[in-house]
């Protein structure tokens, strides 16, 4: 990635910042790990939420994930094509990009770095299970795990499956519960 104007002006504002002593980069780091886990991934979240609130928008999501997202005003697209897969009692989708760390900014923010692990792309492939119990995530022996191999053409975003106790909550409360993890499939919401 070419680093933007925006991106080297805040860079020279945070090295200038930190150097006054006015800015403690610890600080810095953990505003970067809020966006990444939090910030970042709402959008992908809030396209969660509706999905499991409004079944239209849950098909039409499914069906072209890009056309269901061109409504929203997602900038730092970088996504051709989205692809949304869904989780069922019968099936649990994982993401990867084997070959790089190709990821759907656009939803989910920036990539969390064992996503980048070289170890993590390849065992996703040849033992997803044991790299799922890692996470801490069991997936009953009974669901099939898909994972998909993302690319610089084709983003995937897993859709979690709803927590039943969950159902009650409101369109914004759900979206504040799903975690970035859960889309790209190494979580299972509970
Ligand atoms: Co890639």
């Amino acid at each position: 990635m070419s680093s933007s104007p925006a991106a080297l002006r805040a860079e020279a504002l945070e090295s200038l910042l930190i150097e006054k002593g006015l800015l403690d980069p610890a600080v810095v780091d953990d505003v970067i790990e809020r966006y990444n886990e939090r910030i970042g991934p709402m959008r992908g979240a809030q396209l969660v939420a509706r999905a499991w609130t409004e079944p239209d928008f849950k098909q039409r999501l499914l069906a072209d994930g890009s056309a269901a997202i061109a409504e929203y005003d997602f900038e730092g697209g970088q996504v051709d094509k989205l692809v949304v897969v869904e989780n069922t009692d019968t099936v649990h989708n994982m993401v990867v990009c084997t070959l790089c760390s190709c990821y759907p900014w656009a939803v989910l923010g920036l990539p969390p770095k064992w996503y980048k692990d070289p170890a993590y792309r390849s065992r996703v492939v040849r033992e997803p299970r044991a790299v799922l119990s890692e996470f801490g995530t069991d997936v009953p022996t009974d669901k099939t795990i898909r994972v998909w191999d993302s690319s610089a053409e084709v983003r995937y975003m897993v859709l979690p499956q709803m927590p039943p106790a969950w159902r009650s909550a409101d369109v914004g409360t759900l979206a504040e519960r799903v975690t970035r993890d859960s889309m790209i499939g190494v979580e299972v919401l509970a």
